[in-house]
């Protein structure tokens, strides 16, 4: 065999085509895969139902239709089958999981949606939502889609600061959050946070604290705070769903983009929902009876489309993870899927990278045989990891998919099918229904058609379930995703194409840094160092790293007559980062240098700074574009010597 990952394919698993061992995959062979996927962009209108869509942004699918997406994702099943459990809480002590079935989602989601009603929030009004992975979390999003109020969540490992930046870009004048958080035996303080960034948010009127642990210390501000149960244990349990156009949005989510100011990407109903049942459907080979699990966080995309409104859309039973990988020990998750028999299994690269290392003893003892797929999101995944994944988790048996996609797109553009697409480790494979994927010389934005070739990602005509725009900023939208290559989606990503078509991510190739799946752009990092009242600049890269896949390197400028010579001030940074992004951002190295890599308009080459540290110092490129290429010498010697 080859060494070339280009050359190693791995067929379906037999068992899934086994009709005695598995239910029959929905797709079974790549050439129904390649039919339905050429019907779905020569027809959309018969692949999707009824279209209505142009260029220009102007982006609409579905126009005279109406739905309400709790509505879909939670009456439909309570009324159907209202015992069955749509929810399994795994809470973060593995001994405290709990069922929530349909009927009682219907009555939380119900009575919440009545208690956001008394409070005035209305069609249209945006909800903040900084919240624990706890059942209530999920009530919450569904509970403002039933009355057309955007939910804007915000990821709870988010400073204070990055979420007051967020309630005040979205404008919310509410804020649904907890008393408390627990994660990994540690509890987080998620309502002083709350408390914190609400000194200087004028718009928020309201805040509803869940009680996670009940610690009475929490402080509650009077006329401003109230208590969940309160609020909701006066409402009845029924309260009809608004009813919402196709078009009508349905949540906003803060992402990063290459500049400091966070986007707040907007999806509407129809479209949105579609895609994300789609693919849980064809991607995940959902079939009624699964239990599905994904163990993103509900603060980023991932948890949106993979434990809310996929699943719920098609009654599946969801699962709800408030832990980590490591907690108690590194076979928590190994335990979770063998105790509620998972189906479908959904994690990061990051996380089969850390639990690789930790060996495979973890694995021992525990049943996996309920597994059928397995999938990988938020970053490429190395081969390495791919095979640990396969092979002892897996164990050869099940359907590997690596799902590419991003925040905008709403739901997986390039992913195998379980049941029809042969895997190569390190590829996401082929389009899904209605991508019209192009890959774009990234200089004359010539499509490279054919084989074998290298460019930046990019989708070629709008697919239902892509953003609509970015809150209060249209402008940026359209400069951002629609202009760089007119006629195009530009996806930020550069892509291979093999030679037998796979597609394979290479990664951003914008200022943007993916740290154990988690987005970050450059500027906001720099910025949330400069704010440090020693720091005159900053500069900040994505290294390598065998865990997170990317990690960050700041390189920082004091201001003239501070002492460069300081440890505590390094660690001073660090927090500094932790405090105004949160602490996911915080870079591993920060080297305290004199002077930056600069052009002679002063534009930073972060990628003489990348080069260095990846000890590429001899293929740094030219230069000599450098305002002082004399700089270099001392970067390297810096670096090297750290
Ligand atoms: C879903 C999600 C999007 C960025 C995206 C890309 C990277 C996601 C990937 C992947 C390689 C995969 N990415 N999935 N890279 N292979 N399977 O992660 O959304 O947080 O918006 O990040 O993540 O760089 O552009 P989001």
């Amino acid at each position: 065999m080859s060494d070339n990952p280009e050359d190693t394919l791995y067929p379906v698993p037999a068992r899934l085509l086994d009709a005695k061992q598995c239910p029959e995959p929905y797709i079974s062979s790549i050439e129904q895969y390649q039919k339905m996927h050429r019907q779905s962009i020569e027809h959309p209108e018969e692949f999707f139902g009824k279209v209505f869509c142009l260029d220009h942004g102007d982006i609409a699918w579905f126009l005279e239709g109406q739905l309400n997406a709790s509505y879909n994702c939670v009456d439909r099943h309570a009324i159907a089958t209202p015992d069955k459990v749509a929810m399994i809480y795994e809470a973060d002590e593995p001994n405290q999981s709990e069922h929530i079935t349909y009927g009682d989602l219907l009555r939380k989601v119900c009575q919440l949606a009545g208690a956001l009603r008394a409070r005035g929030i209305r069609k249209g009004d945006t909800v903040a939502i900084y919240m624990p992975m706890i059942p209530e979390a999920v009530v919450a999003l569904l509970a403002c889609a039933r009355i057309g109020a955007l939910h804007s969540v915000i990821f709870a490992g988010f400073s204070a600061e990055a979420l007051r930046d967020r309630i005040k870009d979205a404008n919310s004048r509410i804020v649904l959050t907890s008393d408390q958080g627990k994660r990994g035996g540690k509890t987080i303080e998620t309502k002083k946070i709350v408390d914190e960034a609400l000194k200087s948010c004028p718009s928020v009127e309201t805040v509803v604290v869940c009680q996670r642990t009940g610690a009475s210390e929490v402080p509650m501000t009077p006329g401003r705070d109230v208590w969940w149960g309160e609020e909701v244990s006066r409402q009845p349990t029924y309260s009809a769903p608004e009813v919402m156009y196709s078009e009508d949005p349905l949540f906003l989510l803060y992402t990063s983009g290459s500049t400091g100011q966070p986007k707040g990407v907007m999806h509407t109903t129809a479209g949105y929902l579609l895609g994300a049942a789609a693919t849980v459907k064809y991607v995940f080979d959902y079939h009624p009876g699964d239990i599905f699990a994904c163990m993103a966080d509900v603060g980023w995309i991932t948890g949106h489309t993979y434990i809310v409104y996929g699943p719920l859309a098609l009654g599946a039973t969801t699962v709800l993870f408030e832990s980590i990988p490591t907690y108690p020990t590194p076979s928590r998750y190994w335990e979770l899927i063998a105790k509620h028999k998972v189906t479908q299994f959904y994690t990061a690269p990051t996380a089969i990278r850390a639990l690789r290392r930790l060996g495979d003893s973890w694995l021992e003892g525990h049943d996996l045989s309920s597994l059928r797929v397995l999938g990988t999101v938020g970053e490429p995944i190395n081969p390495e990891a791919w095979h640990w994944y396969n092979d002892k988790v897996g164990k050869g048996r099940c359907a590997i998919v690596d799902t590419y996609w991003q925040t905008e797109t709403g739901c997986h553009i390039v992913t195998p099918l379980p049941g029809a697409i042969a895997t190569k480790p390190g590829s996401a494979t082929f389009p899904f229904f209605g991508i019209d994927l192009a890959i774009l010389d990234p200089v004359t934005g010539k499509e490279l058609v054919g084989n074998d070739v290298t460019g930046v990602l990019a989708v070629k005509r709008a697919w239902p379930s892509i953003a609509r725009t970015i809150y209060g900023d249209h402008k940026r939208f359209m400069e951002t995703y629609l202009r760089p290559y007119p006629g195009y989606y530009f996806t930020g990503d550069g892509a291979t194409r093999d030679k037998d078509g796979y597609i394979w991510i290479r990664g951003r190739v914008d200022d943007v840094i993916n740290v154990s799946g988690h987005r970050l752009s450059t500027a906001e990092i720099e910025s949330a160092l400069i704010m440090h009242p020693t720091v005159a600049e900053a500069a900040v890269i994505g290294a390598n790293d065998d865990v997170t896949g990317q990690c960050i390197h700041a390189f920082v400028c004091l201001k003239p007559g501070i002492s460069s010579h300081s440890n505590d001030l390094t660690k001073e940074l660090v927090v500094q980062v932790r405090k105004v992004i949160g602490p996911f951002a915080a870079p591993k190295k920060i080297y305290l240098v004199e002077d930056l890599p600069k052009t002679r308009s002063g534009k930073l080459m972060r990628r003489i700074l990348r080069k260095i540290v990846a000890g590429e110092k001899d293929s740094l490129g030219d230069i000599s574009t450098l305002a002082d290429p004399g700089v270099v010498a001392a970067l390297i010697v810096k670096v090297e010597s750290s």
